[in-house]
């Protein structure tokens, strides 16, 4: 394709990655972001997140003199607006970025210009939101300057791969408008790109991690339902799972990250009486901190809430830096609420409530140390170190992700969430009749 000029607003955990893939294709690219720290580091070729082989990616396109960062807009061929879409505290899209960018590229717009919403936005965002702004450039939309959606699937820590790998979704405002976008991504897209109208792509993007929310919110309800059974839900699920058409996700202490949390309430917003199931799921993921708190208060027995408890990981997932949303960050703010005393341990994120400066800190004297995130780095973990260092020798795994033994043979009494009853305070009574 012909090399053209592309305009990427947004220079986030999307927007940087798709700048830096079309720069490396050989396209000229101007990466704009409101935060000058941001535009900076560009320029200077560094990044400010963490994700893998970005910062190779970044140096590339930023030595190849095709990517430059900017804080305001200028002239282009493509417009691409990948800017946060978060929700306010009554579970409500907060459009105020997208309306600020599409605000900010209508004096630069010219006949023939491209401009694509990447954006994870409610559905009819485009229609309603976006389209009414871009007219107000004077051009026709359709026929001068072609609109649309094509919204990015890829999953944190492995966005490079999937940028290029994944099949993708263009919604266009009409069908020269798709396939003008269309022509756009296959510079650097493998997979397929399936065509459609701008507000069907933005359903199929919500509702993917929809998909994902209610599934989890399954896993979780389950995981209640053992507990009180007094079963092991991760055996009902290895056991479930061996049929061949079903697939139950995995249980843990709720769903975070910017995206399975938030996106189903952008289907809640726009249909509030007919999306009852998604907003149940959400509910009930939003619950699990409680559910833990809870089992945490069964565990240590009544007495005294000032307990020290140690938490391992509180990024939203294994082996990210990203604390949005994190279910974790909500336990540490309910432990916090019922009196304990929560100090917290992370490999990969920084500047967090109750951070512990190393593991010992955090371990050193504390009744339970919980394991919120399944990190790689806590395999390497010297347990039986971690066992003398605690006070009350009880592991709690939200995630089943520990070996069992080996916590065991460091001295540890162990607990999995959703693994049915323990009585810890039992198991204790026992060892000292012993
Ligand atoms: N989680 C569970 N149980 C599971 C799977 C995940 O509790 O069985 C939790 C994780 O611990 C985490 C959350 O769900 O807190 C979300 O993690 P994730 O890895 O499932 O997804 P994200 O948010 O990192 O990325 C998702 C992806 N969507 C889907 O897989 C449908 C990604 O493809 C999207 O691009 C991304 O959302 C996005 O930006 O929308």
């Amino acid at each position: 394709m012909q090399r053209k000029k592309i305009c990427v607003l947004g220079l986030g955990y999307i927007g940087l990655p798709t700048a830096a893939m079309f720069a490396t294709h050989g396209h000229n690219v101007i990466g704009v972001d409101v935060r000058s720290k941001v535009v900076d580091a560009l320029n200077n070729a560094k990044i400010t997140i963490e994700e893998p082989y970005l910062d190779i990616l970044v140096q590339a396109a930023v030595k190849s003199e095709n990517l430059i960062g900017s804080t305001e807009p200028e002239e282009a061929d493509v417009f691409i607006i990948a800017v946060p879409t978060p929700i306010t505290n009554d579970k409500r899209a907060d459009m105020r970025y997208v309306v600020e960018a599409a605000e900010s590229i209508v004096p630069y717009v010219r006949k023939g210009n491209i401009v694509v919403l990447e954006s994870t936005s409610p559905p009819g965002t485009v229609r309603d939101v976006l389209c009414p702004i871009l007219e107000r450039s004077g051009l026709v939309l359709g026929e001068e300057l072609y609109v649309g959606h094509s919204p990015e699937r890829v999953l944190p820590g492995k966005i490079l791969m999937e940028l290029v790998g994944n099949n993708r979704i263009v919604g266009g405002i009409n069908r020269i408008s798709a396939e003008k976008i269309k022509d756009i991504y296959k510079t650097f897209v493998n997979g397929e790109i399936f065509l459609t109208d701008e507000t069907t792509a933005e359903m199929c993007k919500v509702m993917e991690n929809t998909f994902r929310d209610v599934n989890i919110a399954l896993a979780n309800e389950l995981a209640k339902i053992c507990e009180e059974t007094g079963i092991d839900v991760w055996e009902v699920i290895r056991l479930c799972n061996k049929h061949p058409r079903v697939n139950i996700h995995q249980p843990g202490p709720g769903v975070g990250g910017h995206c399975l949390a938030v996106d189903p309430w952008f289907i809640v917003e726009k249909n509030p009486k007919t999306a009852g199931i998604i907003k149940m799921a959400r509910q009930t993921n939003d619950s699990m901190p409680h559910f833990v708190a809870d089992a945490i208060d069964g565990m240590l027995g009544e007495s005294d809430y000032s307990r020290k408890i140690c938490i391992l990981g509180v990024t939203y997932k294994a082996d990210v830096d990203d604390t949005r949303e994190s279910p974790i960050i909500d336990l540490i703010s309910v432990l916090g609420n019922r009196g304990y005393e929560v100090a917290a341990y992370d490999p990969h994120a920084t500047k967090f409530s109750c951070e512990a400066r190393s593991l010992e800190e955090a371990a050193s004297e504390s009744e339970m140390v919980v394991l919120g995130v399944n990190h790689e780095a806590f395999k390497k973990i010297n347990f039986t170190e971690l066992c003398r260092l605690t006070k009350g020798k009880v592991f709690f795994d939200l995630r089943n992700f520990m070996d069992r033994e080996e916590l065991e043979r460091a001295g540890f009494k162990v607990k999995v969430l959703g693994s049915g009853k323990v009585d810890v305070k039992e198991a204790e009574a026992e060892d000292m009749a012993e």
